[in-house]
């Protein structure tokens, strides 16, 4: 999902337009004087004011918000190198956003009407709260801040886009060298590869570095005391809440994880002919740049859909994935979906380059919904598609006239992110494909690999995104960690939480972390991935066992207008509804890594006795 630094106004602008401008204030100053015979107007309530404010407001907002995704819908689609129309055009789009969502008269009437909490309804203090909220990324107070860090961003995007990878001397796509990760099987020339998908650290030290600082000063004004902070009470949670969560979440799969990790080493040595078995897993050993998804190291017979993929082609995926969830009682996308959106990798002779990874837009908080994404045929793609549809359904659901545009959002950010990589899940068990004919339904499988094929997927991500990135993050914006230390306390983390080592020494004249994508452009925010995972297992095993009554293991949602019915009444609400109360309600559970762990302990049995005799190391 894209997200957005938000707005505010110039003074002149607000003096014009903005809705403090025309909200009465009667009620708490009144005139001194009362003219004789006037007859003395009624006072409008605290409710109705909120009313005339928010009704302004939200107005402007959308307005602002539609021409910021437009800007910046250009600046992903098509970088150009050298060119400065795009980004001049997104810097002062995004500042015209921010000069509204942080002006100083916003912020004050915000507060003002916030004090009368307790006389509002819960709909307006939520809508206010948010708007609040989105005012402390763009303080006008610290213009100059914001409208730095707004050019800082664009540039940044740009970098990271517009970098041309090399392997052995061609330029290759980010498709290209996950491709050769999945599939090379010399380690040198895994080393080369994984080394040509780091060149770009580099590149964007400086700006990364530079972001950290403009980041935390804007969230400052406000009284955050760091941008990690500012991005973790989007949950109602403070920095410290958030990393107890996320620590507990991995500790839970640690167990299953250093199982994995054991039964990894002993592989892939085997695999790549090592005879000494490494402590810890060389980076470029792993069918992934960070180690994030090992799922490409098992094949199971009878389950791999590799080969039809392909043949059936990118085009086939997006419109499979659609049909997927119109089965489940979603509408078809609509037509601006197919019109607009970025699906497929560029031609090889585009003078342009593209943002790289996917994304879901929602461009005017209304019906403009788009993707972007390079989709090619193949597993990996497959669930990204399936997960980029969950954000447009999201998207399509909660807009409606129940919610206000300030809450057309995940119920949290982690829901918005759990409801396509559920569908993926679903879309990849073989009672399903069985049922698409993607394979043959009389193939014996063999369960125990698929399970392992499943949990080297998503137990393998916890440790990265709850860990690593969660951890580095937390040090990098809230512990200010120098900047002699980065690349250290990145490999630090890896090899504590993954169990990952680099394959030579990484010095800081690199900068790993920020060859991630979301480092650059999605700050702060990367547990939202760690907890969708253990949403999304919540939520399937609510499916599975009370709706479908299926082996989890073994499901096909397909079809299923129940399923349907659950997932849209979650998403109907937005970020009106408190999002522990929507998951209690909807599975009669809090938040909890319980199905994730259960899901996977058939595997344990297994994986214990594949590692009898071997050396433990994590
Ligand atoms: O970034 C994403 C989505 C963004 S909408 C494609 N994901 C994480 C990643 O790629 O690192 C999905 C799961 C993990
Ligand atoms: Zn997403």
């Amino acid at each position: 999902m894209k997200k957005y630094l938000l707005p505010t106004l110039t003074a002149a602008v607000l003096t014009a337009c903005a809705p403090t401008a025309k909200t009465p204030t009667a009620s708490s100053t009144p005139p001194a004087t009362i003219p004789e015979a006037a007859t003395q107007p009624v006072a409008p309530s605290w409710q109705e004011q909120a009313e005339a404010f928010l009704k302004d407001y939200s107005a402007q907002y959308q307005r602002l918000y539609a021409q910021s995704s437009e800007a910046e819908w250009r600046s992903n689609t098509r970088i150009v190198a050298g060119d400065t129309a795009n980004s001049g055009a997104t810097a002062r789009a995004n500042e015209r956003m921010a000069a509204f969502t942080g002006s100083a008269q916003n912020i004050q009437r915000l507060r003002e009407l916030l004090e009368h909490k307790q006389e509002l309804t819960e709909l307006q203090v939520k809508q206010l709260q948010t708007a609040l909220y989105n005012a402390a990324n763009s303080p006008q107070t610290i213009a100059d801040v914001v409208k730095r860090r707004i050019k800082a961003e664009t540039q940044q995007t740009e970098k990271l886009y517009g970098f041309d990878y090399k392997y052995q001397g061609k330029s290759v796509t980010t498709n290209d060298l996950d491709e050769l990760l999945r599939k090379e099987n010399n380690p040198l020339k895994r080393q080369q590869i994984w080394e040509a998908s780091k060149a770009i650290g580099p590149t964007l030290k400086e700006g990364l570095l530079n972001l950290r600082d403009l980041r935390n000063q804007t969230v400052q004004a406000l009284g955050y005391p760091d941008y990690f902070t500012y991005q973790a009470s989007d949950y109602g949670m403070s920095r410290e809440e958030m990393m107890t969560l996320v620590r507990r979440i991995n500790e839970e799969l640690r167990p299953l994880y250093r199982e994995l990790h054991t039964y990894a080493r002993y592989e892939l040595a085997k695999k790549y002919g090592v005879k000494q078995v490494p402590d810890y897993l060389p980076a470029s050993w792993l069918p992934n740049r960070w180690g994030q998804d090992w799922s490409a190291m098992v094949e199971v017979k009878g389950l791999n859909i590799d080969p039809v993929l392909a043949k059936k082609g990118a085009e086939w995926q997006v419109k499979q994935a659609e049909r997927f969830y119109q089965s489940l009682g979603f509408q078809a996308l609509p037509p601006v979906f197919w019109e607009k959106s970025s699906l497929y990798p560029l031609p090889k002779d585009a003078t342009y380059k593209k943002n790289n990874h996917a994304s879901a837009w929602h461009m005017d908080l209304n019906q403009d919904v788009r993707s972007l994404m390079s989709v090619e045929g193949n597993t990996e793609w497959y669930e990204t598609t399936h997960h980029e549809l969950g954000h447009i359904y999201y998207y399509l659901t909660y807009t409606n006239p129940e919610v206000p545009p300030l809450l057309r959002q995940g119920a949290n950010r982690g829901y918005h992110e759990a409801m396509g990589s559920l569908m993926g899940l679903a879309a990849t068990q073989k009672p399903f494909l069985a049922g698409l004919g993607l394979i043959d339904p009389k193939a014996k499988t063999d369960e125990t690999q698929t399970l392992l094929k499943e949990a080297l997927n998503y137990a393998v991500f916890i440790p990265f995104a709850s860990g690593v990135m969660s951890e580095w993050e937390n040090s990098f914006y809230a512990d200010k960690l120098p900047q002699d230390q980065l690349n250290a306390r990145w490999w630090a983390l890896a090899k504590q939480y993954q169990g990952i080592v680099p394959p030579t020494t990484r010095g800081e004249n690199y900068l790993d972390p920020a060859t991630k994508t979301h480092i650059n452009d999605d700050p702060a925010q990367y547990y939202d991935y760690a907890l969708s995972y253990v949403i999304l297992f919540q939520l399937h095993d609510h499916i599975a066992k009370k709706i479908l009554k299926q082996d989890p293991h073994a499901t096909n949602y397909y079809g299923s207008k129940e399923v349907g019915q659950f997932l849209a009444d979650i998403m109907r609400p937005g970020s009106s509804k408190d999002w522990r109360a929507v998951l209690k309600e909807k599975t009669g559970e809090d938040l909890s890594a319980r199905a994730m762990v259960e899901y996977f302990q058939p595997l344990m049995t297994y994986l214990k006795q594949q590692n009898k005799g071997r050396k433990y190391t994590m």
